[in-house]
């Protein structure tokens, strides 16, 4: 990568600005400065992407390709400028021209493709891969609408659709002539020629796949990777088939295959565009896989797998195994025992929840719908698996129908991504033992060779580097830099435990974040916070299983206490929340409206007077996460153990030096094993616990309610909307009482509020927390994406 003077890389702008934007650097708005570095960037990235590739197809070696229906990629300038290098010159460039670069990076739209964790995760994983030199691509569609922008009106969440390429998106390329026909519906049948099955295929409606390629930028490494979103295109001299009135309807059906994302992260839609969208991902990869194979490698088609590993993020790209197949056999003419070998050599599954509702099933009447020759292969796919396993396991003969790819009409996507790949991985440790011990136990019996975990990580590059600036150099004056390519090595900063000098600047550093944050939370709510408050802080999606409901109740409590005892000396807390619900998820809805209206009740009160506030920031995304993370001082990992495969956030907490306070669920339990218990706040039931209470047909909430006075009067406070100026919530209510807390929260109410008090009491003694901030800083080196990414290549991928 070119590497530019303070000198040149003025200049340069100058001539962007004037090239682009047609204005001098003097009159430019900050818009204008936007584009104008995102194309400097962007020529660079270029320039490296065709080098990159170039030496791809040089050295032969084995490619990995991410499959996603989610990016969510966020802002790209900033880790752009990291990657490439440039950041400090054009941070001193805009800061000599008067500019705040913060102010300038900020004109970039959040590309929000994605809804919450895996759509992030992809996303990390990306940068890391890059970051290593690894050979590795993702696949994902560019939805027109990326994930609803959230308003609150009346403490109430409305939806407004994502704009986000309203104006020109700087950082991707069209390239129209590698498109892809992708054929959906019509009619299959088949002819036997020479022993050999031939298929024919009538009245398909056939879409185009256009890719739009953005560059993925490895750290100072000059590697330049491709995201490829794929946007569906009617194709030129298209007939619209018979079914559309004219060719405008059909043209807007096509266009809608690409529409939007569908806003659901923990329960299934079902619904046939999304069913659409995922064989418009597959199909349009896959072939585009296929042919890059055939004019890079100089192979037979039989040794695909070779060269090509397709990681499947969740089940959503899942029919990518029937696509092959179907390619292999129908276009190709290999056997099916050929196909298959390919095709079950080629994929890997990556699972990331054990919920029942979220797991993946079709109808088969719509997969018919969609294709009707995937139909065709699945159901061979089903027949033959069946058969394999009554054949050579007789020990699971009796489990054949849980097995089973295909029951009751509808298919099991994840025992299909289980069968067609030779890799299945949870996200955190505690999550593989139960993917093996009780979601997928029959799959694990019968081939556990598959299962293997790979923790999750994120990219320290965006979330530390980038984020948070004056902790990245207080580290580095403190160990210098080996950290930033060896993220491990973090641990070294354990030798400033008892270092109070340290600490203080620790804390120092902690504070002016607070006090960012401090800003926009007054500049996006009109709440004026306390920046020597504890930022207390829950952001993720909302999800019952989540549990912010158990927060909010801790809240209430807390204004229970000061009313009770107004004189009550506490140290100030501050409780921040950001969450999007699904549309039509009701319950997470109510809870959103729950969290503003006592926000507002104790916000306001008089007697309150500030010692505890609550805080929502609307349309949680991951530019308000960048502004988030490094103020928190307690992570909120909150889940009912067993039911968070992993979090993501609470790594990105630890890492910017938050102290967690959660439950032995998902990456908790490997966070509290880093650091030891006395630097983690744990509380609650464990995952056998809830398992156990689960098998039992749950606990008895009424009981807790009925002897636990603090718990009911906030329950019947929901009723009579006491704590939510009259406005009442009583399928919140019923829900707890009448469903029998499904969720566990007054189970683990008691413990949770032992735990802040111990929190609070723990954070004032300062030197105590810093110290236990700092030991989470240094142990979270783990939880850099590249650790991960280095297991998947070694383990799973193979690539080195
Ligand atoms: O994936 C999350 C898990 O809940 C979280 O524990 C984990 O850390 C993270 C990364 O592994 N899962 C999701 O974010 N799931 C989805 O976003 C989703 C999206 C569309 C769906 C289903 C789930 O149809």
């Amino acid at each position: 990568m070119k590497t530019f003077t303070k000198e040149e890389f003025r200049e340069l702008l100058e001539k962007k600005v004037r090239d682009k934007r047609t204005k001098t650097l003097e009159e430019t708005t900050d818009k204008d400065l936007f584009y104008a570095i995102a194309s400097i960037i962007k020529d660079s990235i270029n320039e490296a992407s065709i080098e990159t590739k170039q030496r791809y197809i040089n050295n032969k070696k084995r490619q990995v390709s991410y499959l996603s229906m989610e990016f969510l990629i966020g802002r790209l300038i900033e880790s752009n400028l990291i990657n490439t290098g440039f950041k400090k010159v054009c941070d001193e460039v805009l800061a000599d021209l008067g500019r705040k670069p913060r102010d300038v990076y900020g004109e970039e739209q959040d590309a929000g493709l994605g809804n919450g964790g895996l759509g992030r995760l992809a996303a990390c994983f990306l940068d890391s891969i890059a970051s290593l030199g690894y050979a590795g691509h993702g696949f994902g569609i560019r939805y027109r609408y990326g994930l609803f922008e959230q308003r609150i009106v009346s403490g109430s969440q409305i939806e407004l659709p994502d704009n986000w390429l309203r104006e020109v998106y700087p950082w991707e390329t069209r390239k129209i002539d590698e498109a892809i026909e992708v054929k959906f519906g019509g009619e299959a049948d088949f002819t036997v020629e020479d022993n050999h099955y031939q298929f024919h295929y009538r009245d398909q409606e056939v879409v185009l796949a256009v890719p739009y390629d953005v560059g993925i930028v490895g750290y100072e490494n000059d590697v330049v990777n491709t995201l490829r979103l794929w946007s569906a295109e009617v194709p030129e001299n298209a007939v619209s088939p018979e079914q559309y009135k004219n060719q405008l309807e059909y043209m807007q059906s096509v266009e809608k295959i690409s529409g939007f994302l569908y806003p659901d992260d923990s329960t299934e839609e079902g619904r046939f565009l999304r069913l659409k969208q995922q064989y418009f991902l597959v199909s349009s990869t896959i072939q585009t896989l296929i042919r890059r194979f055939k004019s890079q490698y100089d192979m037979p088609i039989e040794q695909f797998h070779e060269k090509n590993v397709i990681q499947i993020n969740d089940t959503h790209p899942t029919f990518g195994i029937p696509e092959l197949m179907r390619i292999l056999m129908d276009e190709e003419g290999l056997s099916w025992e050929e196909a298959w070998s390919i095709t079950s050599h080629t994929f890997a599954y990556t699972n990331h929840t054990i919920m029942q509702e979220a797991l993946e099933k079709w109808p088969v009447e719509m997969v018919k719908r969609v294709s009707p020759r995937i139909y065709m292969i699945i159901h061979e796919i089903n027949e033959r698996f069946c058969k394999q396993v009554f054949d050579e396991h007789e020990e699971l003969r009796d489990r054949i129908s849980e097995l089973a790819v295909i029951s009751d009409d509808v298919i099991h996507m994840s025992k299909l991504a289980i069968v067609g790949s030779y890799s299945v991985n949870g996200v955190a440790a505690l999550h593989s033992d139960i993917i093996k011990d009780y979601t997928f136990h029959d799959f694990y019996r019968l081939t556990p060779e598959k299962f293997n975990n790979k923790t999750n990580g994120i990219t320290h590059r965006r979330w530390l580097m980038g984020a948070n600036p004056g902790l990245t150099d207080l580290i580095t004056d403190a160990i210098g830099d080996h950290w930033i390519k060896s993220p491990v090595e973090l641990n070294q900063l354990l030798r400033y435990q008892n270092d109070n000098g340290f600490l203080d600047r620790l804390a120092e550093v902690k504070l002016q974040n607070k006090k960012i944050l401090q800003d926009v939370i007054y500049k996006k709510t009109g709440i004026e916070v306390n920046e020597h408050s504890i930022f207390d802080v829950q952001v993720k999606r909302l999800h019952e299983y989540k549990r912010q409901l158990l927060n909010i109740f801790h809240v209430i409590h807390l204004y229970n206490e000061i009313k009770r005892n107004p004189k009550l000396k506490m140290v100030p807390q501050t409780f921040i929340f950001g969450a999007k619900a699904a549309p039509s998820y009701h319950l997470a809805k109510e809870i959103i409206r729950l969290i503003h209206l006592v926000g507002d009740l104790v916000n306001e009160d008089k007697d309150v007077a500030g010692r505890i506030k609550v805080v929502f920031l609307e349309n949680y995304n991951v530019t308000l996460a960048e502004y988030i993370m490094p103020a928190a001082e307690i992570s909120e990992q909150i889940s009912t153990a067993s039911m968070e495969a992993s979090g993501t956030g609470n790594m990105k907490m630890m890492m910017n030096g938050a102290v967690t306070l959660g439950t032995m669920d998902g990456a908790n339990v490997e966070i509290a094993e880093l650091v030891g218990k006395e630097n983690i706040l744990i509380f609650g039931l464990s995952s056998e616990e809830v398992i156990s209470y689960q098998n039992e047909g749950g606990y008895q909430a009424n009981d807790i309610y009925q002897t636990d006075d603090r718990l009911k009067s906030i329950l019947d406070g929901l009723k009579d909307g006491r704590y939510a100026k009259g406005e009442t919530f009583s399928d919140i209510y019923y829900r707890i009482l009448t469903n029998n807390d499904p969720y566990f929260i007054l189970k683990d109410f008691t413990s949770y509020l032992e735990t802040h008090i111990k929190a609070v009491t723990l954070y004032e003694n300062k030197q105590t927390w810093n110290k236990m901030s700092l030991v989470n800083i240094a142990q979270s080196g783990k939880f850099s994406s590249d650790r991960t990414i280095n297991e998947y290549a070694t383990d799973i991928w193979k690539l080195i």
